[in-house]
C-alpha cells in the first residue's frame, strides 16, 4: 500500500503527526503537496464538499486505496495497526486513542495561545489578547498537561513507553509535541524540566530511534517557523 498524505507543504504542522509515524514505520508514502506542482490545486479540490463524497475539513488528510481519512487522530487509529506502530488488544488500542485525543487538546490550546480570538485573523490582531491567554497556558494548562502525561509514563507497568510494552504513535506524538513547546515556550519549558523527567528521556528516545534520526536530518523535516501551530513569540513565552 502506498499511502498519499496531504498537507500544507511549507510546515510542519498536524501533518508532522502522520509523517513521523510512516517513516518511523519506513511506509511508503506520498507528501502529496510537496511531490508535484499543482497538487496544491488537487488538495484544495478534495475539500470541497461536491468532489468526493466523504470531503475532510482540513488538512491533514490521508488517501489510502479508495479511502480518504481526515483528522489527525482518526489517520493514526487507522494507520497505527497497518504499520506495526499500534498495540494488538483493543483496550489498548482505545487507551492509545484517548492519549492521542488528548495531545490533540494540548496542541490546540497550544495553538489557541497566539490565536485566541479566531484562526480567522492574524496574530498582530489579536496580541493584547494572545498574552492573557499565554500567561494562563504557561502557568496553568501547561503544567496540567505535562504532569497528566508524566504521570501516565510512571504508570504503565509494562514499559517506558506510553502504551503497553512496545513504541506506538503515540509515543512519537508526545515527541512532537514536547519539540514544538520547546521551541515555543523555551522558558517555560525549561522552568518545568526537573519535573518531566519521562517525558525528556521519551522523547530522548523517539528521537534517536534509527528512521525518525535519519527523517529528522533530513530536508524532509521543516524548520518550525511562525506560519505553523507552534510559533515562537518572545512577547508570548511568559515568565
Ligand atoms: N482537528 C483537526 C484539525 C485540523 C486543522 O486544524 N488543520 C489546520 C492545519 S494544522 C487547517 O488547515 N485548518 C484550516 C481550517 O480550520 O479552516 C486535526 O486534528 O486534524
Amino acid at each position: 500500500m502506498k499511502y498519499e498524505l496531504y498537507y500544507w507543504p511549507s510546515i510542519q504542522g498536524r501533518g508532522e503527526f502522520v509523517r513521523l509515524a510512516l517513516e518511523d514505520a519506513g511506509a511508503a508514502y506520498v507528501d502529496v503537496a510537496r511531490s508535484r506542482r499543482k497538487a496544491m490545486a488537487a488538495m484544495l479540490r478534495l475539500m470541497e464538499a461536491g468532489t468526493v463524497a466523504r470531503p475532510p475539513f482540513a488538512p491533514p488528510f490521508l488517501r489510502a486505496g479508495d479511502m480518504l481519512i481526515a483528522q489527525t487522530a482518526n489517520i493514526l487509529l487507522f494507520l497505527g495497526p497497518r504499520i506495526g506502530l499500534a498495540p494488538r488488544r483493543e483496550s489498548e488500542r482505545l487507551w492509545a486513542h484517548q492519549l492521542q485525543l488528548t495531545l490533540a487538546d494540548l496542541v490546540d490550546e497550544a495553538h489557541n495561545v497566539h490565536h485566541p480570538i479566531s484562526t480567522a485573523l492574524y496574530y498582530e490582531d489579536q496580541k493584547a489578547e494572545a498574552r492573557r491567554a499565554a500567561m494562563q497556558f504557561v502557568h496553568t494548562r501547561l503544567p496540567k498537561f505535562l504532569g497528566y502525561f508524566e504521570n501516565v509514563l510512571a504508570r504503565n507497568p509494562r514499559s517506558e513507553w506510553l502504551v503497553g510494552a512496545r513504541t506506538t504513535y503515540v509515543d512519537l506524538s508526545l515527541f512532537q509535541v514536547m519539540a514544538g513547546l520547546a521551541y515555543a515556550f523555551p522558558r517555560a519549558m525549561a522552568r518545568l524540566e526537573g519535573k518531566h523527567r519521562r517525558l525528556r528521556a521519551l522523547a530522548e528516545r523517539v528521537a534517536a530511534r534509527p528512521r525518525i534520526a535519519a527523517y529528522l536530518a533530513s530536508t524532509r523535516r521543516l524548520p518550525f517557523n511562525e506560519e505553523d501551530v507552534f510559533r515562537r513569540y518572545p512577547a508570548l513565552d511568559v515568565t
